[in-house]
């Protein structure tokens, strides 16, 4: 089934000169980039993107680090988009990621780990509305 998922290649991602190598996976695998911005999050919209994770430890370290520069930010759409994006990026730590994922290839540590995508079609379309508002809301499947 054709959907959406909110993908965000997160500071370090951004810092090392990454976005093209991803963004040129997702495209391969048939998830196209349908709207994209590169921007600086206020940590309003950090600190609500990352809410289910307020009471760890690591959480302001997490919000430092996200608000720490500019994140490149798309919606992509194709085929089973989260399932398939999710597989992309691989598992939040990098250590464990396998070779030939986004995290496994270009991350090293938990901390910083290149990138971001929406775990569920439902929060795919609460971050979409989050990041974008009616501009990402505007692009009809
Ligand atoms: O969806 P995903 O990014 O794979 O993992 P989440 O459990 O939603 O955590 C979000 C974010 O928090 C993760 O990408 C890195 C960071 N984090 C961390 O720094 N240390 C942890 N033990 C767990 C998560
Ligand atoms: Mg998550």
């Amino acid at each position: 089934m054709n959907e959406r998922a909110f993908v965000m290649i997160k500071p370090d991602g951004v810092r090392r000169g990454l976005i093209g190598e991803i963004v040129s996976r997702f495209e391969k695998k048939g998830l196209k980039p349908v709207y994209a911005e590169l921007k600086e999050l206020s940590e309003e919209t950090a600190r609500t993107h990352y809410q289910h994770l307020k009471e760890q430890l690591f959480f302001e370290d997490l919000i430092q680090y996200i608000t720490s520069g500019p994140v490149f930010a798309m919606i992509v759409e194709g085929r089973s988009a989260v399932a398939n994006a999710r597989a992309l990026i691989g598992p939040t730590n990098p250590v464990k990621a396998p070779p030939g994922t986004i995290r496994g290839d270009y991350g090293s540590d938990i901390d910083e780990n290149v990138i971001h995508c929406s775990d569920s079609f439902d929060h795919a379309g609460m971050e979409i509305q989050l990041f974008f508002g009616k501009t990402g809301m505007l692009q009809k499947l």
